[in-house]
Parts: C-alpha cells; structure tokens; sequence
C-alpha cells in the first residue's frame, strides 16, 4: 500500500503523534545575534521567526500536541510562542507546550544533550500517551509534511526513522552523515565526520541527517532509559545515541522532499552561522527565492503585531522614499530613502537621504539621515545615528562592529552603545 496517497490514513497517525522540537541549544556560530536569545527565536523572513516553521509545519501537517523544549536565553522564545501560538484547541486536545529544562529528572543539571532534553520529559511524553513521538531542531528553515515520513516509518516497521538528504560536503561535515542500503535501511551514521562518505552517484555530496527523527514510543522510551544509564554518553541523540542503537535496532533513512511543487529545489536550512543567516534572509527578495514564502497551501503561521503599511514617502526628486528588488514589512516607513535589494523586518524607520543596499534589517530599527548601509545585518531595536556609514570602509567597520567571514557586517544596540530597551 503507498499510505502517501492515502490522506485517511495518514491523518490517522499524524493525530496519534507528539511533536518535541528542541529549541534549546546555544547557536555558538551566531554570536551576538544569540546573546539574548536562543537561535529558533531570531526573525527570519520578514515577520516570522525561525521557530515558526517547524511549528508550522507540524499544524500544516496535521500534528496538533506539540512540546517545545527550551533552555538556553529562552524568554524571546516563550514569549513569542505565548503570544503566537495559543490558538490551539485545547478541547479537542491540541496543545503547543514548552517545556523548560527545569532539572525535575535529575536535580544537579540542567538539560545535556538532545537526548537527555527528552529523556527529562518522559512523563509528559508518557501522560500524552502518543503512538509514534517526531522529534525536531527548533533552528531550521524548510516546509515539509511529516505525515508520508509517519506513515513510511510505520510500513518499514522501523523503530525509529531519520529524516535526510543530500547536502555538499562541507555542510555534511556539520551534521549526521548516513548510509544506506537499497532498502533506505541505515548501515552506518557519523556525527560530523571530518571525511564524509560521499554518495556513489553524487560525489560532490553526503546523505546528512536533518536532525529529525521519528521514534515509536515504547522504542523511545527504552534507548532514552538505557541511555541515560550509560556514564560515556554525552546523552545527544546525533554523538550517543544513534550509534549505540545501529547495531540492534531496525533504522531507516526517509528522503526530504519539499511540500508543494515537484519542481522546486529542495530547501533545508541551518541558518547557523551569520552569513547563512543573512544570505537565507537575502535571497527572499529575489526574483524566484528557492523557499517560496506566498504559497498558500503551507501557510508558515506566527505572531504578528498589528501594523499599519508599509509607508513610502515621496517629497521632493532628491528625496525619493523608494524601495527597489526589496521586501518592506508592515509598520515601515521609507521617508525619503533609498533601499536596494534588502529586507526591511517590522517597524523599521529609514530617513531623509540615507541609502540601505543588501542588507537584513531587523525590527524595530531607526536609520537617521543620510546613512549609508551597505551589506549589514542591523539587529533589532537599533537606532543608527544620522551620517553613519556601514559595509562602506572595512577597518572602521571591523573597529566597532561584528564583521563575518564574507564580511557582513553585523550591528547590535549594544555595539552602538546603546542598552536594550527592554519590553
Ligand atoms: P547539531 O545541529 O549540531 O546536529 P544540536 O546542536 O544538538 O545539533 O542541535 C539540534 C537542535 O536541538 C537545535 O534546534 C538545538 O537548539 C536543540 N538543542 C540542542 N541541545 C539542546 C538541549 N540540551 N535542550 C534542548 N534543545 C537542544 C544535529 C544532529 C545531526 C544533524 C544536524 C542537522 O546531531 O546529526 O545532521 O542536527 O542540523
Ligand atoms: P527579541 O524579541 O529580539 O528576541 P527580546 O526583546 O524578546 O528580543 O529580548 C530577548 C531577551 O533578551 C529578553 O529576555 C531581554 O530581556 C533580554 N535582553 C536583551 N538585551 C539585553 C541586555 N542588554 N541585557 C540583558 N538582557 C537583555
């Protein structure tokens, strides 16, 4: 039977799953765009923020009891998930829990690994009694529908199934890297191998885990005990886990396929780094971006503000409030400025005679006059003082400001000397 095309029956099991998304993990790469906040809460894509696409598409996907397990600089990320995410119902027993490390397992840590994450909620997990648990990374940008993985997990009989696809070998080198048989069963894993095994018919590329697994219950709960006993296990389910259990447990690899059209490039993610986060943003406001964010079947859900438009105003020829190959959210206003191939987030202000030019700004952020921006991340709340110019002379900009490998130019409040305001 191919369950994939049976929407009945998926939707069965889809209602019989828990998702856990870990959101807790520090982001190292990002540096000061993580100092106050953990990596799935930072904005992405205008007006959303990174975790809102795996909570997307679990509700998308018709996965409605949902735990998110946060530890790290966690407060932008409740509140973002109190105020965005409690349209559920709680009468049909739909729910978006958090579920903060808050040593209840073992009192002297606080969550270890991934692994160790979900193992401190093993009676939540268990109170919801769920068949199959699907667990995520809080910090990935990609739309897909759990529901045929669900279903290709229960007609492998596997205990427990990994997400996967095919990424150059670089990236490979960041993450789980699989290998398969002609059955997708999993022969070999390395957690970030130096020397990746490359695939035979691809040999630019390595079959990397995406960090998703699907688990049946009773086998969760029985690798995580077992695990948690062990004392050389950092208890992470990529380093610990997953190679302890190959040997004598039955995986399977599940290859990601993009939700929506067959057509389009696979997207998948891990905005870790400064420059990946500034070129994933970027690349939105091109002409055909690869993840395409005005498809109305996979709608990405978040909590917005209400807004007024975006406002352009248009004074005099040597004062265009202009925007060009950009994206503008709501609450903007472009008062006789310039912006070329940039994102403007929520809530940006850009004045008189100021230039803003392949740059990601963040919300709530103020350019005074006659600025000039160039290939900057502004993180939010920033207030640039009028004649400021940034991207534009590389030691002044190194003298002040974050600049990353591929000299983005990152801006934060506290670099302007300027303390949070804090809501
Ligand atoms: P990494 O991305 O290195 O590799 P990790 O840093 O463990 O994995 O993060 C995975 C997710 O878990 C992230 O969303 C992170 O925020 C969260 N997380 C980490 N520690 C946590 C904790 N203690 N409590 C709660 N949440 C936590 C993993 C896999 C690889 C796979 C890549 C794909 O180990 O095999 O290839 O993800 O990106
Ligand atoms: P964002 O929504 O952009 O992620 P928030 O305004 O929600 O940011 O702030 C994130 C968290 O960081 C909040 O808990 C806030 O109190 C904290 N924070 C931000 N800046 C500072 C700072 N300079 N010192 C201490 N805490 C800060």
């Amino acid at each position: 039977m191919n369950s994939a095309v049976n929407p009945r029956f998926v939707s069965r099991l889809t209602r019989q799953t828990l998702a856990l998304i870990l959101a807790g993990g520090r982001g190292h790469r990002l540096g000061p765009l993580t100092a106050w906040r953990a990596e799935p809460a930072l904005p992405f894509g205008g007006k959303f923020r990174i975790i809102d696409f795996p909570l997307s598409n679990c509700i998308n996907s018709g996965i409605r009891q949902i735990g998110v397990l946060t530890q790290y600089k966690s407060h932008s990320l409740i509140r973002h998930i109190q105020k965005g995410w409690g349209f559920l119902r709680g009468e049909f027993g739909e729910f978006v829990e958090l579920l903060p490390a808050q040593q209840r397992v073992n009192e002297t840590s606080w969550y270890q690994g991934t692994a160790d994450a979900v193992y401190q909620n093993l009676d939540i997990i268990r109170s919801h009694r769920p068949e199959y648990v699907v667990v995520l990374a809080g910090d990935q940008i990609y739309k897909m529908d759990y529901g045929p993985m669900i279903a290709y997990h229960l007609e492998k009989g596997a205990d427990m199934t990994i997400g996967c696809l095919p990424v150059p070998l670089d990236i490979a080198r960041q993450c789980g890297v699989l290998k398969l048989n002609d059955n997708a069963q999993v022969l070999a894993f390395t957690e970030k191998p130096n020397d990746p095994e490359f695939l035979t018919d691809q040999p630019e590329h390595a079959l990397a885990s995406m960090g998703i697994y699907v688990f049946s219950t009773q086998f969760l709960f029985d690798i995580l005990f077992e695990d948690a006993q062990r004392t050389d296990s950092s208890h992470d389910f990529g380093r610990d886990v997953i190679p302890h259990i190959l040997p004598k447990a039955s995986l399977y690899g599940y290859l990601f396929k993009n939700t929506g059209s067959s057509e389009q490039k696979v997207y998948w993610r891990d905005v870790g780094t400064v420059d990946n986060y500034w070129s994933a943003n970027i690349e939105l406001v091109g002409v055909n971006p690869e993840l395409n964010m005005y498809d109305s079947q996979w709608p990405i859900w978040t909590y917005q503000e209400q807004l007024p438009p975006a406002k352009f105003v248009f004074n005099l020829p040597e004062k265009q409030g202009i925007a060009i190959s950009s994206m503008v959210s709501g609450g903007c206003f472009i008062s006789g400025a310039k912006i070329h191939r940039s994102l403007l987030f929520s809530n940006v202000w850009v004045k008189e005679k100021s230039v803003v030019e392949d740059s990601v700004i963040l919300p709530d952020v103020q350019i005074g006059e006659n600025c000039h921006i160039r290939r900057a991340l502004i993180d939010r709340r920033c207030h640039i003082p009028a004649y400021t110019n940034i991207g534009i002379d590389p030691v002044a900009d190194a003298a002040r400001f974050h600049v990353s490998e591929s000299g983005v130019v990152l801006v934060t409040a506290e670099m302007l000397g300027q303390k949070q305001h804090v809501a």
